[in-house]
């Protein structure tokens, strides 16, 4: 039975390619993405490797071979082949990428809540932008024990809404990663990049910082809590009652926003 069940984990994990277990409504097309880049290239490897272990000994050197082989030069039918080749398979992993990149950054629909995370050396703020309340991070602790989970900053996400993230950066970039989203985007100083998502389990997952970003990048850890819509409410009303009221303003970052940024940032109270 546990063998049995093992093994079907194992067979779940292969299905997605050994991605984690993806947990927003993007997950199906993201893991289609990486399967397909990898069995193509797998495709072509083993065509690679056959054709060069045929070569080694179809052609290798016999008993009686005597100075160098017949030397071959502007073979042009051979050239054009492994020019058009290439050229074909790059077109078509270029095709699958732009498309899924195009509905993966498309931020186009109304977002049912819109979040500001703010990456810090080294740390993560939250600004809940609709609800006008925020939580402020520190830093993790790594001490290798236990219990550091608890210290760090969380972000809640109510599930089956469409979530928009506002990505801004207050020193160096950084880039929000939460590995069961399948995807990460960087937050660039100056900048405001958007992410929508939808996540569709509830649960509990890990998010870190995914861009060196200086001597503790690796303390630059966040949770990402999804939950019912109540629940969500109720964790913004205690986050207001704790007098987190307001928003973290981004004029605290080191570097001012570039021109013609500061309008992509959403403004308290509005969608
Ligand atoms: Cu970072």
């Amino acid at each position: 039975m546990t063998c049995a069940v093992v093994l079907s984990g194992c067979d779940e994990s292969a299905k997605r390619g050994f991605l984690p277990h993806g947990v927003t409504d993007q997950s199906g097309r993201i893991t289609t993405l990486w399967n397909g880049s990898w069995i193509a290239a797998l495709g072509v490897g083993a065509l690679v490797w056959g054709l060069i272990f045929w070569c080694a000994v179809a052609y290798r050197r016999k008993k009686d071979d005597i100075g160098l082989p017949e030397q071959l030069r502007y073979n042009v039918p051979i050239e054009i082949l492994y020019t058009v080749v290439p050229l074909f398979m790059v077109t078509a992993l270029f095709y699958y990428t732009a498309r899924d990149q195009s509905v993966l950054l498309d931020t186009s629909q109304k977002p049912d809540v819109t979040i500001n995370v703010i990456g810090k050396q080294w740390s993560w703020d939250f600004n809940y932008v609709e609800a006008g309340t925020y939580e402020s991070g520190a830093q993790a602790e790594l001490t290798g024990k236990p219990g550091v989970a608890a210290t760090l900053p969380t972000l809640y996400l109510p599930v089956n809404k469409r979530v928009e993230f506002v990505l801004t950066a207050r020193d160096v970039i950084h880039s929000f990663w939460v590995p069961q989203f399948l995807i990460k985007l960087d937050m660039i100083p100056g900048r405001v990049n958007r992410l929508q998502v939808v996540p569709t389990e509830i649960g509990d997952f890990r998010g870190r910082c995914a861009e060196l970003c200086g001597t503790f990048h690796a303390h630059m850890l966040f949770q990402v809590k999804v939950v019912s819509q109540a629940a969500y409410d109720a964790h913004l009303a205690d986050l207001k009652a704790r007098g987190n009221v307001g928003q973290l303003d981004n004029s605290l970052n080191r570097s001012k926003l570039e021109p013609g940024q500061r309008p992509l940032l959403p403004s308290e109270g509005t969608g």
